[in-house]
């Protein structure tokens, strides 16, 4: 069985930012998620109910057969009947067969949901992640939410389609055979029941021991995968650094702990099983023994004994299978409640209920009196104010940290604003649809992104629709046609995951191309803080200048010649706007962007434009 992934172990690794949704304290009842979960099988209904009937059917031809054999015994066998003989024969071969075909039915319209109720949590999953705001995925690992649509979802899985009628079927079973037992001899059949109890003590020591144990072993899958993910991702930093044998040891630890919380709880199978079978064969001698000393004062007759030993070891089967159930119901208990939690989180920045399209926009950018931060607490901007007027460029300069890429994220509303407001041509960004925002504005980021496919798709990513010719004139605009030609299979050429075999300066010139395609009324460029090479830098300045011709532009700027460039210049420090103006009054000032000037474009190590 798959085990599936929690968030909430103590140990998981060092950015403890685990705990955003699945608290203990608001946990619901679990009847409410197995509600909610049943619901998913709700348009497969016709499915669902011919798989219970097939599970009818073999749980009714599966009683039946033990009886088959007792009148086998005791009618055509002890009277000497060869024609009956044959008939019941044939009977209990066409129940067999019976068996076989429903069992079969049953399995093949079980998977058949199965797989489809799967595909369709984890694409309802992946909607609702692309829906979820960026807040989210900052605050989230991704090998936990990984864990969560790809491990959590197939154990949910595992219990709604195999579980239940499995549990409904295994329950019938028990009731038929009891019943059968106590209608052919209630003297036998509840000497026979005398293990009952002691089946029911284990039972109760097993679940509640499971429950303990299986949990252990979930929050342990979880911290070996998310332990997994980050070193897999940091795997540059590890090798650069030379960690290698403490990132083994990290993991080794989380590795070791979960391999000892598994073998903790197979242990608990392990003791619990045998158990269930010993008991088993204890009921078996006590049918033998006492069904054997009323077959010889001939208060019984043979066939029953001989019924009697096969419904006896039938009974345990189900017994066993409903106690993995058990550990399959805490386990999709456990993993339904996180999926539904993800699905209940509400993306932290919604469209407005009326909002509307964004109108065709001149490219007016306001900043009123914004204030912003990330975490209730931690303030990142104050009351900034900023008015840049339809094609104009900005260019936002200042230390690290101080909030320029911050300030990009407010004007796409990647985030809400806490104070103040962003109006684009007047219009407040919380009042118009997020799609027809973003429709507008076009994002260079500072960490360039490609995705897997050719460079052409990447390239043509904002605008899909475009012809192979207007991708052309878009890397040839942002300088990156040379390059791509240069490439193994130029336009067609694959990009590995995260555009590892470009360098970074190519990949920002797709990411210039891809923008330039796009063609949005509003550019945000957030330049890549690395400096590249002379030639590379000269052409990204000429595609930079002929990407923001005709557009308001706001660009974090590292490059002077990016700066020396802009309408207006703004000095961010600390979160807030300090200095505003071109670069010759600024440097007149002799104020932060005067020493900021000095220091970093004079410096020896600097870069002139
Ligand atoms: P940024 O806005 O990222 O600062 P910056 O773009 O000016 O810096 P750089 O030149 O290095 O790119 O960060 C401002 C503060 O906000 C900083 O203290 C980090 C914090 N922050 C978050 O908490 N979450 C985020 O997602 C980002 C982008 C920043
Ligand atoms: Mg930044």
């Amino acid at each position: 069985m798959g085990f599936s992934i929690t968030p909430t172990g103590p140990n998981m690794g060092p950015r403890g930012a685990l705990h955003s949704f699945g608290q203990e304290a608001d946990r619901p009842s679990d009847w409410r998620v197995i509600g909610r979960l049943l619901a998913y099988l709700r348009p497969h209904w016709l499915r669902m109910s011919l798989a219970f009937v097939c599970m009818l059917a073999a749980t009714g031809l599966t009683l039946v057969t033990p009886y088959l054999v007792k009148v086998a015994i005791d009618q055509p066998i002890a009277q000497g009947d060869p024609a009956g003989l044959n008939r019941i024969a044939l009977l209990t071969a066409l129940a067999f067969l019976g068996i076989f075909l429903s069992t079969w039915g049953q399995r093949y319209l079980l998977s058949w949901v199965g797989q489809r109720v799967l595909a369709t949590l984890r694409s309802q999953l992946f909607r609702h992640l692309q829906a979820l705001s960026l807040s989210y995925h900052d605050r989230n690992i991704i090998g936990v939410t990984i864990s969560r649509v790809i491990s959590d979802v197939s154990v949910i899985n595992e219990l709604l389609s195999q579980g239940l009628i499995q549990l409904i079927g295994d329950l019938l079973v028990l009731v038929g055979i009891i019943i059968v037992m106590l209608s052919m001899s209630p003297r036998l059949a509840l000497l026979s029941f005398g293990v009952l109890p002691l089946m029911a003590l284990a039972t109760f020591l097993f679940a509640r021991q499971a429950q303990v144990a299986f949990r252990e072993t979930r929050a342990s899958v979880a911290a070996v995968i998310g332990e997994l993910a980050e070193n897999i991702a940091g795997m540059r930093v590890i090798q650069a650094f030379a960690q290698e044998t403490a990132a083994q040891a990290r993991f080794d630890q989380v590795n070791g702990q979960n391999r000892d919380a598994l073998v903790g709880a197979m242990s608990l199978s392990f003791v619990f099983l045998p158990a269930v079978e010993f008991l088993g064969i204890l009921a078996t001698a006590i049918v033998l023994w006492f069904g054997g000393r009323m077959v010889a004062a001939e208060t019984l007759t043979l066939g029953v004994v001989v019924a009697f030993l096969a419904y006896v070891t039938r009974f345990f089967q189900p017994i066993q299978e409903l106690s993995q159930l058990y550990t399959t119901l805490q386990a999709a208990l456990a993993g339904g409640e996180r999926v539904l939690a993800l699905l209940d989180t509400p993306p932290a920045v919604q469209d407005r209920p009326g909002a509307t399209p964004l109108p065709q926009l001149t490219g007016r950018v306001t900043f009123q009196q914004v204030s912003f931060a990330y975490r209730p607490g931690v303030p990142v901007l104050h009351n900034i104010n900023l008015a840049i007027a339809p094609g104009q460029t900005v260019a936002l300069v200042g230390p690290t940290g101080a909030g320029k890429t911050s300030m990009a994220n407010l004007v796409a509303r990647f985030y809400e604003v806490s104070d103040g407001a962003i109006l684009l041509d007047g219009v407040d960004v919380r009042d118009v649809t997020q799609q027809s925002l973003r429709q507008q504005i076009g994002l260079v980021p500072q960490d360039p992104f490609l995705f897997s496919g050719t460079v052409a798709d990447n390239i043509r990513f904002g605008r899909p629709a475009a012809s192979d010719d207007e991708v052309q004139v878009a890397a040839q605009l942002a300088n990156a046609h040379a390059f791509i030609l240069g490439l193994p299979a130029g336009y067609a050429t694959e990009i590995q995951e995260g555009g590892v075999n470009l360098s970074l300066g190519q990949r920002q010139l797709i990411c210039i191309a891809r923008a330039v395609l796009a063609n949005p009324r509003i550019l945000i460029l957030d330049e890549a803080t690395a400096s590249v090479d002379t030639v590379t830098e000269s052409l990204i300045q000429e595609a930079l200048d002929r990407l923001l011709s005709g557009r308001t532009a706001i660009v974090i700027a590292h490059r002077l010649s990016t700066i020396r460039k802009a309408d207006l210049i703004c000095v961010i420090d600390h979160g807030r706007i300090v200095e505003q103006g071109t670069h010759d009054s600024l440097l007149a000032t002799r104020g932060v962007y005067h020493r900021l000037y000095e220091r970093q474009f004079l410096a020896p190590a600097g870069e002139e434009g």
